[in-house]
């Protein structure tokens, strides 16, 4: 299998999928609602998602996808070459700001990631790596992650989070605001990992996330040195929805240790 000619195709659909997005405003948009009345879906979401799954099964039929709208195969383990695909990461942004929206997709091959990006539609720029052989933010290398304190650190959070909830002590997580340097919320969970990887956020903690939230951005993790497990500190699972932090490494055991008590 040739990793430098899959990515070179993988760029290639992103671009022109980015493309077909920003077309995509000129006509008309439909909005529905999923699980409840915030989780939304587009139409343009369905078909970004198709586009992706005809590319790609015309580049190798053998290749399986995994895309959150369900346009692809039923996966029920990773054996052999799979994409798992977010059509659009940050969906309630595209519809309300028309901006602050990814593509994110993950190539893994029995299990293990090997091409992974994060493509921010509307600034055109791309965060992607090749597993071994390093990390790009178009086409500048990413470095390794600095260590740094927690006092230094801007983590992304939801304001939900220091809410009272059912699932975690969020006084331990009013705590965590109350140390770090400042918080940040971006709607796109894609965008965060991205902003992770590249040192603009140090972590990003998510109660519930899904496979195509994070398989791209997982891969790009590993060739800078930041760490990404479920709260309870396992790795992540890409067949099932869990929680989910990736931080620098200098961080990421000490807000687990600190600051994450789960009910
Ligand atoms: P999405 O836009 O692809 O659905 C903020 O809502 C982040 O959490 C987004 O990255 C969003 O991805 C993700 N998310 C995961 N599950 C969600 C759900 N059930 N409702 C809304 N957002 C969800
Ligand atoms: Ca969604
Ligand atoms: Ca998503
Ligand atoms: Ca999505």
């Amino acid at each position: 299998m040739d990793l430098y000619q899959i990515n070179e195709f993988a760029k290639e659909i992103i671009f022109e999928a980015g493309k077909r997005i920003r077309h995509s405003f000129s006509y008309d948009m439909v909005v529905e609602t999923k699980s409840d009345p915030n989780d939304l879906v587009t139409n343009i979401d369905r078909e970004t998602e198709s586009f992706f799954i005809e590319k790609i099964k015309q580049f190798d039929a053998n290749h399986r996808v995994l895309g959150e709208e369900g346009m692809g195969e039923k996966i029920e383990s990773l054996e052999g070459p799979v994409w798992i695909i977010d059509p659009i990461d940050g969906t309630m942004n595209f519809v309300k700001q028309h901006r602050h929206f990814m593509i994110s997709i993950g190539f893994y091959v029995d299990g293990i990631g090997r091409l992974g990006y994060i493509f921010d539609v509307m600034r055109e720029d791309l965060f992607y790596a090749i597993a071994g052989e390093g990390a790009w933010y178009n086409n500048s290398p990413l470095r390794k992650l600095k260590p740094l304190t927690l006092e230094e650190a801007v983590i992304g959070i939801n304001a939900s989070w220091v809410i009272p909830n059912r699932k975690l002590n969020h006084e331990k997580i009013i705590e965590l605001v109350r140390t770090v340097r400042g918080t940040r919320s971006y709607g796109s969970a894609a965008m965060e990992i991205a902003f992770v990887v590249s040192g603009k956020l140090d972590a990003y903690i998510s109660m519930r996330l899904s496979p195509w939230d994070i398989a791209g951005g997982v891969i790009i993790a590993n060739e800078v040195g930041a760490i990404a497990t479920n709260l309870n500190g396992n790795d992540v699972n890409l067949l099932t929805n869990d929680t989910f932090i990736i931080a620098n490494p200098s961080i990421h055991q000490l807000i687990l240790n600190s600051y994450i008590e789960q009910k």
